[in-house]
């Protein structure tokens, strides 16, 4: 189904002004821009109300099975023009505003955007549930309402990360609809008796009310309107006013704020979970509660649905081992809710559940300890116990060995392993690129996967064509629809492999440079307004953007650009040899992360020592926008000449950025990691900047016993770029500064950043050689372009549709 013809733009305009009167009570003449964003945006949503209202009908009537994304983060990025460019409202609505009196860029400017999520995973459940709109699949995201996302970074005098609270819902937010009449309780605590029939009852000591917050999630010229629904929790005892009295007035309030607390903040650790309570309830809060409601949808107003039926209704994807509580957790619904069986609800629930697992890394799987799980959720416990018992007793009758056994356990009886228990609990389990998924079957899960082979599975990331493409970059989407003839590549993003043979056509590349060109000038003003940066759109961008790891390497790209300046100052490369280059850096690391907060620091000292040195002026700059947010990669990917996909091989399960800065034209120096492998397979080696040792050689090491000294001591501007960093060069003098760092790099340098820095030392050369032939570089972006179709996330989903999910769209 197409979506209506809307309106014209005078009529837009009418409808936003009926917004500022109607629910705002602002005239024209009064109006922010804020007001408008808010008029405008309650306007664009009533455009999309009857298709939100018919897709959620036709999803429980029709015959099609639903998709649950079960995710603790959604980090959708801002709403407006994606809902405008999906309602086709998006020329409406710049008149519109224009008409108004407004310029839209402010109005734009005026929504904060939600960062409910921290990166590439939370980042991949948007790109997900914007496609599976957009095919047309009946889908719910799950997850929760944080009242503060991701922190806000900023940094201090000394080039520190501070991290100031988002407080992102401080101002109206018209896009979340608070349906208090679909509310879910959650229980926690207590004890588990036994009932005089034998069956189990938990009596749990506290419960939580959880308000589902609904967002629409527009399809793509799809007509489907999908729902993020995202839970907050509210307390149920609100003052309780018969037994206060003046004394214990203050006390009344704390069950209302404990409940609250467990949807206040989310976690911004992304790769080493602690096993803190807060963060239990929070999953099993929104798991809960995500359960409950699918069984209201699928089974309305039946007291006693047929819940047999439930994998036919719907099928939850676990993204990560956040949400595997749910597996205990519909056991326990069928068994001691409805009464079922135990035989009949593990079926239920090994058909319901699949699982992605997005890490390599050993420490960053979450492991429960017992006593926790015991304490908060002690029916869960026992049938994690249950559980551990019929999955032992199913080994052996495999014939599994005693030892492997012993390394399977889901539940060690001091700790519950989650992703063991997804594994076991769920029919399928996937990686997020083909190698990942390779090295989860041979290492990270390799006696599950040799116990259950049929179970693995991989789906390569992608991201969605519409945000990063369309919106991000309106120049470029202009241009492939020009060399196409059409603009359905938005929707079949293998389209874009009819741009092939344009790369040899000048005319066509020289509109390409152009738009990249243009889109440097944007992004050099962008950053000079926002953050007071003096970038030149005539060198090149290179961009380094991720969330700050040892595993990513942004060491090895600051080595490298030490070593350069280094080259440049002592005269060893004469000034007129040197390619004019312009590095930005953005990364938030996790606040507890202590040598990734160093390197934030050293990156900002060396970029202020850098950009202040008269000797390398207009040679080398260096530049960390802080705050790095969807809206700033929104920005600066279109903007990128080279990106740096620079992990140590084995340790990036996937990424993401690599994608949408290859469908941007941006050509990749990278290691052989994550989808950087496929991204390489399918763009051609020859364009592609590639380096590093790769996963055997890294193994190969690990074995040896690897020493960076070694390194350190053998090339000579590695060495020159530690000492720099260790003689206070970008620390005012001040030896101790990065002390612990360069310790690190000297003795454990456990991703091996030396071992690889002389190999991608000697890349750069190539890479500006090739810079400065302007044609071929931009022959070989838009053959980036061209051959990264493949990664829309368009075809990530039809990928879980016929592996893993086996369903379809809607008819
Ligand atoms: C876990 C427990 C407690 C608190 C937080 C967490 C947690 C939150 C986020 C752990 C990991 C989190 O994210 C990991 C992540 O973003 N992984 C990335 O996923 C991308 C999408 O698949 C991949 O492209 C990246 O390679 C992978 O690093």
């Amino acid at each position: 189904t197409a979506p209506k013809s809307p309106v014209t733009a005078a009529q837009f305009a009418d409808e936003i002004r009926e917004q500022l009167t109607y629910h705002q009570g602002v005239t024209v003449a009064q109006a922010t821009p804020a007001d408008v964003y808010v008029a405008a945006s309650l306007a664009v949503r009533r455009h999309l109300m009857d298709a939100w209202m018919t897709t959620q009908a036709e999803m429980v009537n029709g015959h099609t099975k639903a998709v649950g994304y079960l995710s603790a983060e959604f980090l959708m990025g801002k709403q407006l023009r994606n809902a405008l460019l999906n309602a086709g409202l998006t020329e409406q609505f710049d008149e519109a505003v224009k008409e108004l009196g407004f310029d839209y860029q402010d109005v734009i400017d005026a929504e904060h955007e939600p960062g409910l999520g921290n990166g590439g995973l939370g980042r991949l459940a948007a790109c997900f549930i914007d496609s599976l709109a957009s095919i047309g699949v009946p889908a719910f995201g799950y997850g929760i309402q944080y009242q503060y996302g991701i922190f806000e970074q900023e940094f201090d005098e000394q080039g520190r990360q501070i991290e100031r609270p988002d407080y992102w819902l401080t101002n109206d937010e018209p896009w979340g609809h608070v349906d208090y009449n679909r509310s879910q309780k959650v229980s926690f605590g207590g004890t588990v008796v036994e009932n005089a029939d034998g069956t189990k009852a938990w009596k749990p000591a506290w419960s939580v009310r959880a308000v589902p917050v609904d967002y629409m999630v527009p399809g793509y010229k799809s007509g489907r309107v999908n729902t993020l629904r995202l839970w907050r929790a509210k307390s149920y005892d609100e003052f309780d006013l018969l037994t206060f009295n003046k004394s214990e007035y203050l006390d009344a309030v704390k069950p209302q704020v404990k409940a609250e607390n467990i949807s206040k903040i989310l976690y911004p650790e992304d790769s080493t979970p602690e096993g803190k309570a807060l963060r239990l309830e929070q999953q099993y809060f929104f798991v809960s509660a995500s359960i409950h409601d699918a069984i209201r949808v699928f089974y309305p107003g039946q007291d006693k649905p047929d819940l047999t039926t439930f994998p036919d209704k719907i099928t939850f994807q676990l993204n990560d081992t956040h949400p595997v509580i749910g597996i205990p957790e519909l056991m326990r619904v069928m068994i001691d809710e409805y009464g079922y069986d135990w035989d009949t609800a593990w079926s239920v629930t090994t058909k319901t559940f699949n699982y992605t697992c997005h890490t390599l890394l050993p420490e960053a799987l979450e492991v429960w300890p017992a006593s926790l799980i015991g304490e908060l959720l002690p029916r869960h416990l026992e049938i994690i116990e249950r559980i551990e018992r019929q999955f032992e007793a199913e080994l052996v009758a495999k014939g599994v060995d005693a030892a492997q056994i012993e390394r399977m356990k889901i539940y060690t009886g001091d700790a519950v392993r989650m992703a063991y228990l997804a594994t076991y609990g769920g029919s399928h389990v996937n990686g997020v690129a083909e190698l990942h998924s390779e090295l989860l079957k041979d290492v990270t899960l390799k006696d599950f996967s040799d116990t259950y082979p049929d179970k693995f599975a991989n789906v390569t990331n992608g991201v969605t064509p519409r945000r990063f493409v369309k919106l991000a970059n309106p120049r470029l989407s202009d241009l492939i629809t020009e060399g196409l003839g059409t603009d359905k590549w938005l929707t079949d993003l293998e389209m874009l492999k009819g741009l092939a043979p344009l790369a040899n056509d000048d005319e066509f590349v020289k509109k390409f440079a152009a738009v990249k060109q243009a889109n440097k000038v944007d992004f050099a003003n962008y950053a000079k307004r926002e953050y007071g940066f003096d970038l030149d759109p005539n060198t090149m961008f290179n961009t380094m953007v991720k969330r700050l790891h040892e595993y990513k390497r942004q060491s090895l790209k600051i080595l490298a650009l030490i070593a350069r300046y280094a080259d440049i100052k002592s005269g060893k490369v004469s000034a007129d040899d040197v390619m004019p280059r312009t590095v930005i850096f953005g990364a938030k690391a996790a606040p507890g992360y202590y040598l990734a907060k160093m390197t934030i620091q050293l990156i900002n000292n060396v970029a202020r020592v850098v950009n202040n040195d008269p000797d390398v002026k207009g040679k080398l700059n260096v530049y960390f926008p802080w705050n790095y947010n969807v809206r700033l990669a929104q920005h600066l990917i279109p903007a990128t000449d080279l990106d740096e996909q620079i992990s140590q091989a084995g340790k990036e399960a996937s990424g993401t950025g690599n994608m949408k800065f290859a469908l941007n034209g941006a050509l990749t120096v990278g290691t052989l990691d994550g989808a950087n492998v496929e991204i390489r397979e399918r763009v051609g080696a020859e364009n592609f900047f590639l380096f590093g040792m790769t996963v055997d050689e890294v193994e190969a090491q690990y074995a040896n016993g690897y020493n960076p000294a070694r390194y350190y001591e053998s090339d000579p501007r590695l060495k020159a770029a530690i000492d720099m960093v260790s003689d206070g060069t970008f620390s005012d003098g001040d030896r101790n500064t990065y002390a612990p760092l360069v310790a690190d790099w000297l003795t454990k340098d456990w991703f091996m950043t030396l071992a690889d820095f002389t190999a991608y030392a000697a890349i750069q050369g190539e890479i500006e050689a090739l810079y400065a032939q302007p044609l071929e570089w931009h022959r070989k972006a838009i053959l980036n372009v061209a051959n990264s179709g493949y990664f829309s996330s368009d075809r990530s989903i039809e990928d879980y549709l016929e592996r893993i999910w086996h369903t379809g769209s809607m008819a």
